[in-house]
């Protein structure tokens, strides 16, 4: 799709003599109209009514007509096939300058793009530039690259470039030159000028042309959506009648490597035709997975609907609010997937324009390479699986050897797990060992979820021993009793911090989790926390009563992360409901309002004590509380003070 292209027309095309002097307009279609000064020709495809005019007094031109004719009109083709043209004998004149420009019949302009016509700029596009260089036309640079401008000072290079003198086409856009009154200019405005000025003669105007191409989505292949028409010899093509769909495909195929399997089965392909009742072949062609995969999602808000595609609940389930996919998704199935719903909501199926709202596209996992090249023949690579680091005594890594025969292997870095390089991890076996829990929190702890993730064994068990120490606390804190209740609203100074960083901890867990998908900070804060807890001396009973609900926020807030074991202490903490039919925890805002700040105390500007103030409390009571500090009040010694600074909320330094 390309939008705000410009059409431009090189008008008047004198007819050949005899046939009148009628003038006609060649009109062309081009994203570039700030490069017209640089057109030398122009050319047409050979399906072009002008090729066609031209054609019929000129036999060679005819063949050659012909031959372009049967040769790929495919555009990716177009692109690398040899250039040929041939001239046309006809000028046409430019829009702008009035010269005589000579019109050519070239291969690689499609008919069936634009107007089947291209003004030809060989300076500025890399095929006009292959075309000129084969037939000797001239080249006419009348763009430079903004920054080769600047370092002329604002001087342009020599008229009419020569020749031979560009090595290739400048592609790029950049500032105007041999341009006349355009001269100077940048590409942009230069096209919004051009098309004004062609506009206003009647020559031409912006347009927007849909680069739209044909999807081929039939496949030559056993598993895959079947097509359900049906061949007849008779009746042509007839789709399969409502009440046999869905075509099934037999389940005892063996493809045996060559072509479609289905072509092979008789019991499939031999069918009776739905209209006329006489022999017929069903289609074996299946179609392509981007089919299903462009709408799946709507279909599972609707999957037993056995008379439509997708129903009202589609309607009110889409779009789907976070989508997730590797890089693999990035281009053709989000493109395709796109394309469909405006397919499904022009067709009346579905209401959203777009079927995501939000996508999130997952990092790769990497792990070590491990290797062994022979001299000669092909590298062998091993799984880390297989493979036991060594270690000198201090524990400084100094090679690798294969467990199977002890002899040593190369280590080749971290590389994306793949196949070819046999350094995939079965995440089984950390689950064997340690459980789901474990391999879920090392995963999402090992990196945000957009990042490359690097597999290690000393994360997976540092993850395990978090979730042990965590177990160990709550069963402490179980063991002890039950917590009296408690008033959380009046504690004592340091339970009350305490309290605090558990809220604080829950406000950044649900912003972590909820908005920024990061989940590695959501987990390095509640391990923090953990941390926090552990060092608590929960004898008394407002601090057992601060633990209590410190731990049930905890296995709430990893709920997500690691259910299992959550859904444990959930219980065990003494609820019936299973943690994952709990709400999620609402943020006590008054526990998060602190009442006295730490202030950093100077004396003549190095660091001399810390003091804690009232949030509230004036710069007067700040500067008193500083200099009462013990520590400050030694440093200061009685001396006269010359001048307080206060930085609120921060520090005071105190200059004597
Ligand atoms: C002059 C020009 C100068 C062009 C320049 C490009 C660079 P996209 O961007 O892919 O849409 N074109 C137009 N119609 C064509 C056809 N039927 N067959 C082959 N080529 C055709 O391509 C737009 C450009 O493709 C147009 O802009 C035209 O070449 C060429 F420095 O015009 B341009
Ligand atoms: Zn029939």
């Amino acid at each position: 799709m390309r939008a705000g292209s410009a059409r431009s027309p090189s008008p008047s095309v004198p007819l050949p003599q005899g046939e009148g002097r009628k003038k006609e307009k060649l009109w062309v279609f081009t994203t570039r109209a700030d490069t017209i000064m640089g057109v030398t020709f122009c050319a047409v495809a050979a399906e072009h009514p002008l090729a066609t005019h031209a054609a019929k007094s000129n036999p060679k031109l005819a063949a050659f007509v012909e031959e372009c004719k049967r040769g790929s009109v495919v555009e990716a083709d177009l692109a690398t096939i040899e250039k040929k043209g041939m001239p046309t004998g006809i000028n046409v004149t430019h829009p702008l300058t009035g010269e005589p420009i000579p019109v050519w019949v070239g291969n690689y302009v499609l008919m069936g793009y634009g107007e089947g016509a291209v003004m030809a700029v060989p300076a500025h596009d890399e095929r006009d530039f292959h075309f000129a260089r084969q037939y000797g036309l001239p080249i006419k640079q009348v763009i430079v690259r903004s920054e080769e401008k600047g370092v002329r000072g604002g001087t342009h290079p020599s008229p009419l470039t020569p020749h031979a003198s560009l090595a290739e086409a400048v592609v790029e856009s950049g500032i105007l030159v041999n341009s006349g009154k355009y001269d100077g200019m940048a590409s942009a405005e230069a096209i919004d000028g051009i098309a004004a000025d062609l506009k206003a003669k009647g020559l031409g105007d912006k347009q927007v042309v849909w680069r739209l191409r044909d999807w081929g989505i039939s496949r030559q292949r056993y598993w895959g959506c079947p097509i359900p028409i049906i061949h007849c010899e008779h009746c042509g093509d007839v789709p399969v009648p409502d009440e046999s769909l869905p075509v099934v495909l037999p389940e005892d195929c063996v493809p045996d490597g060559t072509g479609n399997p289905l072509n092979k089965r008789a019991d499939f392909v031999n069918c009776a035709c739905p209209k006329c009742g006489g022999q017929a072949r069903r289609e074996t062609d299946t179609m392509d997975t981007f089919v299903d995969s462009s709408w799946y999602y709507a279909r599972y808000c609707c999957p037993d609907n056995a008379s439509a595609m997708v129903d009202e609940r589609a309607k009110h389930w889409m779009p789907v609010d976070q989508y997730i996919g590797g890089i693999e998704h990035a281009i053709l199935h989000l493109l395709y997937s796109r394309f469909w719903s405006k397919v499904m909501r022009d067709s009346g199926l579905v209401a959203y324009d777009e079927p995501f709202t939000r996508l999130l596209t997952q990092g790769m996992v990497l792990n070590e390479i491990f290797f062994r090249k022979p001299e000669s023949g092909r590298i062998t690579y091993y799984n880390p699986a297989d493979v036991e680091i060594k270690y000198d005594e201090k524990g400084s890594r100094i090679g690798a050897v294969l467990k199977r025969d002890g002899q040593p292997v190369e280590a080749g870095g971290m590389g994306t797990m793949s196949k070819s390089k046999n350094n995939g991890v079965d995440p089984q076996a950390l689950i064997d060992r340690y459980g789901a829990d474990t391999a879920r929190l090392f995963i999402m702890f090992a990196a945000p979820p957009e990042d490359t993730l690097e597999w290690s064994d000393e994360g997976a068990a540092g993850a395990n021993r978090f979730l042990r120490r965590l177990w160990k606390l709550v069963a402490e804190h179980i063991n002890a009793g039950h917590a009296a209740k408690t008033d959380l609203s009046n504690l004592p100074p340091p339970l009350r911090d305490l309290r605090r960083q558990v809220h604080q901890t829950l406000a950044k867990v649900t912003d972590d989790i909820g908005r920024r998908r990061t989940f590695n900070t959501a987990i390095a804060a509640v391990m923090e926390l953990v941390n926090a807890l552990a060092k608590l001396d929960a004898n008394s009973e407002p601090a057992r009563a601060v633990l209590h609900e410190a731990l049930e926020l905890v296995a709430l807030m990893l709920a997500p992360i690691v259910p299992h074991i959550s859904h444990a202490l959930w219980r065990a903490l003494g609820h019936e409901e299973a943690v994952i039919d709990a709400r999620w925890p609402a943020v006590d805002t008054a526990a998060l309002k602190q009442d006295s700040l730490e202030i950093v105390v100077q004396v003549n500007g190095k660091l001399r004590g810390r003091v804690s103030v009232p949030v509230q409390a004036p710069e007067d009571k700040v500067r008193e509380l500083a200099l009462a500090d013990e520590n400050v009040a030694r440093h200061v010694g009685g001396k006269a003070v010359k001048k307080v600074i206060v930085v609120p909320g921060k520090l005071v330094n105190i200059v004597i």
